[in-house]
């Protein structure tokens, strides 16, 4: 396939979610084989394993003390468009704006910019049965031709039990918004995230049900928006994914810690990895 940029510049403005500060990023189209790379107070951070950061309740990568918090979204949203090239510059504070909580507003401005270009982007494949786990949760991936994401999972408050499988269409993810339990807000703040949160871009969960009045946008909306989570971590490895994954109960650390292991396996030629 096609490595692929977008054909003009696009702005976008909003909060971060933890930090709570207004910021603006520009996607600038890039140059074949340059791949996605973040742009801050003058310093290029490549979305790759070896710059993750943080994996609690995001995503955050970094060079020295520069960083950019809460990558995931805006990073499924490239990956399901297969833009393989782009420089993400981002002004006003370190993280990337929450929008609505989901990937939607990303989408809806990148959909019509996206261009091929000449050189050829292979796919990362999985080429063996791979495994990480920790306590209760795991990732399984095996081989496939296809990009198929499962998420399963036990959720608190009113959910119960939920998954959901992506097959490659993005519209069954794009408007899967962040979410988190009422009980838990305490504790985030306390720890100094979760400042940007509101009803406006997180779907609050209680025992009895969900706190914002227009309620949920899929029975399963938390599902698909592990999903969407996993999609963004993935696209870490710098290539479109080939394989079909099974999360069970997994978050951004085991998604980084299944990232390294593959992306390990791949700089070794190991044809498979198990374990
Ligand atoms: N999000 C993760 C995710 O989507 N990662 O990509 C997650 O763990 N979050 C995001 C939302 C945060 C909590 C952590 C949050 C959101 C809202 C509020 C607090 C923290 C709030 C509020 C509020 C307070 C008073 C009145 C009304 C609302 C997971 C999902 O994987
Ligand atoms: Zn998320």
């Amino acid at each position: 396939m096609r490595q692929r940029t977008i054909k003009d510049k696009v702005r976008i403005e909003g909060i971060g979610i933890h930090t709570g500060e207004r910021t603006r990023i520009t996607l600038h189209p890039a140059d074949e084989n340059t791949g996605v790379r973040f742009l801050r107070k003058g310093v290029y951070i490549p979305a790759s394993p070896d710059h993750v950061v943080g994996t609690f309740l995001s995503t955050d990568l970094g060079c020295g003390s520069v960083t950019v918090k809460t990558v995931e979204h805006l990073l499924a949203t490239l990956h399901l468009l297969r833009i393989t090239n782009t420089v993400i510059e981002v002004e006003g504070g370190c993280e990337i704006p929450i929008m609505d909580g989901s990937a939607y507003a990303f989408y809806s401005e990148l959909k019509g910019l996206v261009v091929d270009q000449t050189e050829e982007t292979e796919p990362f494949s999985v080429t063996g049965k791979v495994r990480v786990s920790s306590g209760k949760a795991s990732i399984e991936a095996e081989p496939c031709s296809c990009f198929e994401i499962t998420y399963e999972g036990v959720f608190k408050g009113c959910l119960g039990e939920q998954r959901f499988t992506f097959r490659g269409n993005a519209e069954d993810v794009i408007l899967a918004r962040t979410f988190c339990f009422d009980e838990d807000i305490e504790f985030i703040r306390s720890k100094g995230l979760g400042r940007g949160g509101s009803l406006d871009n997180t779907l609050v969960i209680g025992r009895n049900g969900v706190y914002n009045r227009e309620g949920l946008r899929y029975e399963n909306e938390p599902a698909r928006h592990k999903v969407l989570d996993l999609i963004g971590d993935l696209y870490l490895l710098g290539a479109p994914f080939r394989g079909r994954v099974v999360s069970r109960g997994g978050g951004h650390t085991l998604n980084y810690m299944f990232v390294k292991k593959i992306h390990r396996a791949s700089k070794l030629g190991l044809e498979s990895l198990r374990g």
